[in-house]
């Protein structure tokens, strides 16, 4: 089987989706997200004017060695558009290649090593009434895990926070990104306010998530950790910018609440001393970002060896497609965690229809050749680019923080 064509489209069925698409000699095709939130023109660029070509003519069942080609034949390694446009292709080719042998992908990953998978929804409160509502209402529809977050007293919009009446959107449409005000005293005081409530009215069996968004410093995180203890969370996430894998250890001297890191990761590379060091417990990288199934798989492997499970990030603003490629990979291997469910809207539900199905807390898979997925492509004339960026962040005296 030879590849004859791929190519790279663009729709914005409420926000903006990248999606490849490989052609064969065969017939079938393969399809990959290579979406990157408010940077997707760029990886389209990567796509277009530096990979689809050196596809054509190649076996499409080589994924190792396509993988190879693309890190390595570009010289320049790494970062998140160079990695989610690799890790489209390779989603691509790993659809492909269980569509032509008329099998899933985890099949190909090593089978089903579970029959579900667990998922945790964002529950996210202008306040700590309206959180513990929203917290009641999935509880209602039978989730078992929620992330909590709440608006902070005396910060007017803060990240994860739904307007009211709509469902959360990091990117907000605009040519140049909103900005938001951040206070970290604020902050610490509330969290372990909004957690007590929480194990109040909730009790102890519902796994209770939150994500500090990279916002804290170390000893800041470790003081979080250390006042959520009583609270026993499912994880902490993001409780500091990640690039300087040393900031764990203190943290980790600190506190024994479990730490998820890895959303924004691209490689093994940026979080090999947070796994070989047990500084984490949950990895967090995405098909997509991360390069695609073939480095997830290793990623994965190296953290089974260190007690590390996976938790995959599963925001809306990876198409369908990608949150498929997770489900496959955490069906198949053993140190699965939990998955991120956010779900996306009607429109994107159509644009891209799926096998994967939400019931009561859990996902389930089909057994339906390939990631289970498709594309409508007249979603690309009907629902074309519109301009997004996610927000920034200052403190009140006007620095520049992280978001
Ligand atoms: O801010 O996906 O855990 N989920 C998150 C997300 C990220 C967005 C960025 O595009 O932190 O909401
Ligand atoms: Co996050």
């Amino acid at each position: 089987m030879k590849i004859t064509d791929a190519r790279v489209f663009v729709c914005s069925p409420g926000r903006n989706f990248v999606t490849v698409k490989i052609y064969t000699d065969a017939g079938v095709y393969g399809l990959g997200d290579a979406t990157l939130n408010g940077r997707e023109l760029a990886v389209v660029s990567y796509l277009q004017d530096h990979l689809l070509a050196c596809l054509i003519g190649r076996d499409p069942f080589d994924t190792e060695d396509i993988w190879q080609y693309f890190y390595k034949g570009a010289y320049w390694r790494r970062g998140p558009v160079t990695m989610a446009a690799i890790g489209a292709i390779d989603m691509a080719l790993w659809d492909l290649k269980g569509k032509a042998l008329n099998t899933p992908v985890y099949n190909l990953l090593g089978g089903k090593s579970r029959h579900q998978i667990l998922c945790y929804t964002h529950a996210n409160g202008r306040d700590v009434a309206e959180t513990l509502e929203k917290v009641a209402a999935l509880v209602e529809k039978g989730y078992q895990a929620v992330r909590v977050q709440s608006g902070v007293p005396g910060l007017e919009n803060i990240y994860g926070i739904a307007e009211k009446g709509r469902s959360y959107e990091p990117a907000l449409r605009g040519n140049r990104p909103a900005e938001e005000v951040w206070d970290t005293a604020k902050y610490l005081r509330h969290v372990p306010k909004l957690m007590a409530q929480i194990r109040d009215q909730f009790g102890e069996d519902l796994h209770v998530l939150h994500d500090s968004h990279h916002r804290l410093t170390p000893i800041e995180a470790a003081r979080l950790g250390k006042e959520l203890e009583p609270f026993h969370l499912f994880w902490l996430e993001d409780p500091v910018a990640a690039e300087l894998q040393e900031g764990f250890q203190l943290i980790r001297q600190h506190t024994t609440t479990p730490l998820a890191v890895g959303e924004v990761f691209n490689t093994i590379f940026d979080c090999h001393q947070l796994i070989t060091h047990q500084l984490i417990d949950y990895l967090r990288v995405t098909v997509s970002h991360g390069g695609g199934l073939t480095p997830l798989k290793k990623m994965a492997a190296l953290a089974e060896v260190y007690h590390v499970k996976m938790g995959c990030h599963g925001a809306s603003d990876m198409s369908p497609i990608c949150l498929a490629a997770c489900l496959h990979l955490g069906i198949a291997v053993n140190n699965f965690g939990i998955q991120e469910y956010m779900g996306h809207n009607d429109l994107a539900n159509e644009i891209f229809p799926h096998e994967y199905r939400f019931e009561r807390g859990f996902l389930y898979l089909t057994d339906a050749p390939g990631l289970g997925i498709d594309f409508d492509e007249s979603s690309v004339s009907s629902y074309p680019y519109q301009q997004a960026y996610l927000p920034l962040s200052r403190l009140t005296d006007g620095t520049l923080s992280n978001w």
